[in-house]
């Protein structure tokens, strides 16, 4: 067996110090105590690249037929107002794995297969934060967070990694040869796409089965609807929307199964399962690309279209079914929400800026309103917030180079009204404008002051 690399055998390392600790704390109670494996339940993150919020069947698209996904949202909560932290790949997955807005990473927006830069080894993960209380971890799928062997999944908490480091559009002549990766090791390059589906959902299954006495964290990132559209064999042709939606109801073919499996497991009732995308349709790759449904614009802006995505959660017993959720939340909700759920810490070393959605899932109402909203764009510039129903652009962008409203800002959308973003308040509610405001210079100033782990300010 090869020698661990000096970063993982630290984490090894560490892990076990921390694993005796807690034996010893065990068993000084007697042998009646908890040993170190969490009686929280086993969690399933499920993420589309580029689905956007349109093109399930149970959020309205007209031709994708999504059983599975529309099963899994009567059994299940159905958000309409969900976000991924970023209209981009790689700041989204940062945001959902650290649950920190992207700004915090200390690296691009969207990484390639150039860049030197990846998640950072201070960054706590939903991976990490789960193994320390005796969950098995892995992903299968796009990992996006640096695709040199320091930035790895298994350098990260997860125990097994099988899948693309980055984009599957990262390819030949532009790029080096595609690496598809098992663990810390490139297993094969230029892997034929049509087959990735499916292998990440036979990992995962494989996965589930071998962990189900439990407790474990499964992150499935698909390879796709992002360009280009590679269905199985068994679903090229059958959409009438098209390869996208052959795409699409082959992603939802992989839940029902996985779906199928903890049931046949048993595991139903001990399983979050969460279902969403890392940001909205390429909506510029015209039908190669999604829909946002009634949502302005797509990926790659901050208009709702980029970052508002179908979001369906999944525990039967413990999230109520058949509820449509319009309370706010978002991926960065996700770490705080696992941990709680598995009686970990957070960290308190640096800023979160996710809160728990253990009460909304448990279907509590009416809750507390969720916290304000920052939404990022193009670089990582601050372009607007959200607090309430109220939306405040300070700066837009658009990959369709439009310049709605004439480029006119700030610009202001009560959302719970006017979700598609068409009529601008801002001259009508200065007081609004003036709030949200100084929300945003309050926000700015404390990440400037807090830096990241590349340029540390108060962070450490
Ligand atoms: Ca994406």
């Amino acid at each position: 067996m090869r020698k661990p690399p000096r970063a993982l055998g630290l984490v090894l390392a560490s892990t076990l110090a921390f694993s005796l600790l807690f034996v010893d704390a065990a068993m000084a109670q007697g042998p009646q105590a908890s040993i170190a494996k969490s009686r929280g339940p086993n969690i399933v993150v499920l993420f589309m690249d580029d689905g956007g919020y349109g093109d399930l069947g149970c959020y309205g698209h007209p031709t994708i037929r999504t059983p599975n996904l529309d099963r899994m949202a009567a059994e299940g909560m159905r958000f309409t107002q969900f976000y991924s932290a970023s209209g981009a790949c790689t700041a989204s997955r940062y945001a959902l794995l650290t649950g920190r807005l992207p700004v915090r990473s200390g690296f691009a927006w969207v990484l390639n297969p150039r860049s030197k830069r990846g998640l950072h080894p201070k960054e706590v993960t939903i991976a990490e934060g789960l193994k320390s209380k005796g969950y098995a971890t892995a992903v299968f799928g796009k990992w996006h967070l640096g695709h040199q062997r320091k930035y790895l999944p298994l350098q990260h908490g997860f125990d097994e990694y099988y899948g693309l480091p980055y984009s599957n559009d990262m390819l030949p002549p532009r790029s080096p040869p595609m690496p598809l990766i098992e663990n810390n090791e490139v297993v094969k390059t230029n892997p034929d796409q049509t087959l990735l589906t499916q292998a990440y959902t036979e990992h995962a299954i494989d996965f589930i089965t071998r962990h189900k006495e439990g407790p474990f964290f499964l992150y499935l990132p698909y390879a796709m609807p992002h360009i280009p559209l590679h269905p199985g064999k068994a679903f090229a042709g059958r959409s009438t929307r098209g390869t996208y939606g052959d795409v699409i109801e082959e992603i939802d073919w992989s839940v029902g199964l996985i779906l199928d499996t903890l049931r046949k497991q048993g595991l139903s009732q001990k399983t979050l399962v969460l279902f969403t995308s890392d940001n909205g349709p390429w909506i510029i790759k015209g039908k190669r690309g999604g829909s946002s449904g009634l949502l302005r614009d797509g990926k790659g802006s901050t208009w709702e279209g980029g970052m508002r995505e179908p979001a369906i959660a999944w525990w039967p017993g413990t999230v109520p079914a058949g509820q449509v959720e319009q309370r706010v939340a978002c991926t960065i909700d996700v770490l705080p929400t696992a941990f709680e759920l598995a009686g970990v810490d957070l960290p308190t070393d640096r800023s979160l800026d996710g809160e728990s959605l253990v009460s909304v899932l448990r279907g509590n109402r009416p809750g507390a309103a969720h916290r304000p909203f920052f939404y990022y764009g193009p670089g990582n510039r601050l372009h607007a917030v959200r607090k309430g129903p109220w939306k405040l652009h300070i700066k837009t962008s658009s990959q369709t180079r439009k310049k709605y409203f004439d480029g006119k800002l700030p610009l202001l959308f009560q959302l719970d009204e006017d979700p598609s973003e068409k009529y601008d308040l801002a001259d009508k509610e200065p007081e609004v404008v003036q709030e949200l405001t100084e929300l945003l210079e309050q926000h700015r100033k404390q990440v400037v002051a807090e830096g990241n782990y590349f340029k540390p300010g108060t962070i450490k």
